[in-house]
């Protein structure tokens, strides 16, 4: 069962409006093994809803987060390597300018498999991550990473508190948005952090989601989309200000949050919260003609797989991502248009993608099978998936890019690069 929200998730205040709705969608990360494709699969409302009070936008539903994350959650950070050397370059860069040492605590917020914390580990920073993913909780244990398999809260906040452990720094990266109870949350970081210490907090940036029409990144799993201007709201509440941000490319655009005890504005985070009132962020009419760019988007998306297939051409995918489960429903793209989902990720190998049932093969599928085109459903990582396909594109395969515009990526010294 689903809940749905009468209330901002945020500021509480009932004046939301609808700004897209997918109807009825399988569960992004919930892939399908061969015995659970002849049982009924579950489906949920997905609505996209602006709160015209404190700008957040966010969907409608909450899927309860035992259900989302704790069975056989399918997602290893570990698998991108783009990922990996943006997580170490953030590590090292808050290891020189906080001058951690044995004496710090670093604590992660969804720690995941160990990607990030186990660099301050390696330097000899104590760490504590918390998760309440099973799988990759279980693959940061054994490689030594101190790490709680639960869910964060404020109760458990203040359980370390007790137990004498306090934060200098508190990492969280794409976990806010996926936190049902978001206001006990920002408590939690607030009874965590030491009077000095810093959250250090990453979510992907509403802005680049609208403005790049990625709307695939919206599934039960987001419950929020973030603007400069709601986090200053929600941090405010909390009495933590959010004092500096820095833009990044990662996951389509992403902003890395700087959250303090004590008030101390940058100028960057001044002239974003300035660039977002001229946009309009704070308004319902940014937000308006987001459903009819969607539409546009999956009509072109679908009218060009089956053009392609009307040629006669093979198509497969590439990624099994979440956000690959949104679009293939979205834009009901199936086994008649395409054969099958390769991924590194050994978790999602033999297994099937939410909705639409195509099956994931390991990435060595792709040269064996050398379909004509692969749809790149893990879009995000569009430049190392190209590149370490080489040999594929060599022999004639190409890319389709689904957003911001459906189009084929042609064989270029650039994709080869
Ligand atoms: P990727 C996840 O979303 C889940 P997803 C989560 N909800 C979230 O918030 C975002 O991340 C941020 C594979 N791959 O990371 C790995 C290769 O096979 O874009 C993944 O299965 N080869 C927590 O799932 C998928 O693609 C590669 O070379 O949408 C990418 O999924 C690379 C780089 C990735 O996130």
């Amino acid at each position: 069962m689903s809940g749905s929200t009468l209330a901002c998730r945020s500021c509480e205040s009932s004046a939301l409006r609808e700004v897209l709705s997918f109807g009825e969608m399988p569960l992004a990360d919930r892939l399908l093994t061969q015995e659970m494709l002849a049982q009924p699969e579950p489906h949920y409302p997905l609505t996209v809803m602006f709160c015209e009070h404190c700008s957040l936008m966010q969907i409608a539903e909450t899927v309860p987060p035992e259900v989302l994350f704790c069975e056989d959650y399918p997602y290893y950070s570990s698998f991108s390597p783009a990922l990996l050397k943006h997580s170490r370059e953030n590590a090292l860069e808050l290891i020189e300018s906080r001058s951690l040492n044995e004496s710090s605590l670093v604590v992660e917020l969804a720690s995941n498999d160990g990607y990030l914390l186990k660099n301050f580990v390696e330097r000899g920073v104590p760490v504590l991550g918390i998760d309440p993913a099973e799988g990759p909780a279980k693959v940061a244990q054994d490689a030594g990473i101190d790490t709680l398999c639960t869910f964060f809260d404020s109760r458990l906040a203040r359980r370390l508190r007790e137990e004498g452990r306090s934060a200098d720094v508190i990492m969280g990266n794409n976990v806010l948005a996926h936190v049902a109870n978001l206001n006990g949350f920002v408590e939690g970081i607030g009874i965590l952090l030491e009077d000095d210490g810093v959250g250090v907090i990453e979510v992907p940036y509403v802005v680049d989601l609208i403005d790049h029409c990625e709307f695939d990144t919206i599934y039960h799993e987001h419950l929020c989309y973030f603007s400069v201007t709601a986090l200053t709201k929600l941090f405010e509440r909390h009495n933590l200000h959010l004092n500096d941000v820095k833009r990044l490319s990662i996951h389509g655009g992403s902003l890395r949050l700087f959250v303090e005890h004590r008030a101390n504005p940058s100028v960057t985070l001044r002239s974003l919260l300035d660039e977002e009132a001229q946009a309009g962020v704070a308004e319902y009419r940014y937000y308006q003609d987001f459903a009819e760019r969607v539409g546009r988007v999956g009509d072109e998306l679908r009218g060009l797989l089956e053009e392609l297939k009307r040629g006669g051409n093979s198509i497969a995918a590439y990624g099994a991502a979440a956000k690959g489960a949104t679009l293939i429903n979205h834009v009901d793209i199936g086994r008649d248009l395409v054969d099958f989902v390769v991924d590194r990720n050994v978790h999602k190998h033999d297994k099937y993608m939410p909705g639409k049932h195509l099956p994931i093969h390991p990435c060595e599928r792709l040269l064996e099978a050398q379909p004509d085109y692969v749809l790149l459903l893990a879009w995000n990582f569009a430049g190392e998936i190209m590149q370490q396909q080489a040999a594929y594109i060599e022999k004639g395969g190409q890319f389709i890019v689904p957003v911001p515009i459906p189009r084929i990526v042609a064989r270029t010294t650039e994709t080869l690069a």
